[in-house]
């Protein structure tokens, strides 16, 4: 499997603005953020700091394995708009950033995480490909993503 490209597919949410803005923090256990606040202006974290900000519930500046699974999750259900529990290519589309040069297409992104190749993602496969990034990129192996280590993902 291509790791750049599993890597892509698992941090596509984050470059998109359903995955994390249009989601209100309304959790029963989500702690009040009182540092990096995300403004609701702001709806492509398009940086390392929005990204952990936008999936950091307990604001302590790092990433739990568990935070970044959640946030794949819910970002599995903003994508699957017609919620058949499958994301296509199409969905993927329209919830991305237009598509410029050089962008893995969101058919690719699919591919790189599609484990039983029927051309569109379940949540098991999603989250699977974000657990398999989240090894990766925890290089201090604290099983926590700090900012360095999720920028080194691509942020
Ligand atoms: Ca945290
Ligand atoms: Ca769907
Ligand atoms: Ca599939
Ligand atoms: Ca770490």
């Amino acid at each position: 499997m291509n790791r750049s490209s599993l890597l892509g597919i698992v941090l596509f949410a984050c470059a998109t603005p359903c995955a994390f803005a249009q989601v209100p923090n309304t959790a029963p256990d989500a702690t009040p953020r009182t540092n990096n606040p995300v403004p609701a202006s702001v709806r492509l974290p398009q940086n390392g700091e929005q990204r952990m900000a936008a999936m950091d519930r307990n604001g302590d500046g790092a990433l739990s394995e568990d935070e970044y699974e959640d946030a794949m999750r819910r970002a599995f259900r903003d994508l699957d708009a017609d919620r058949n529990n499958r994301v296509s290519p199409d969905e993927l589309a329209s919830a991305s950033a237009p598509q410029q040069d050089g962008m893995v297409s969101p058919a690719d992104r699919i591919r790189s995480a599609d484990l039983n190749t029927d051309g569109e993602l379940t949540e098991e496969e999603l989250v699977r490909g974000a657990e398999q990034a989240f090894d990766r990129l925890d290089t201090s192996n604290d099983d926590a993503l700090d900012l360095g280590e999720l920028k080194s993902g691509g942020g």
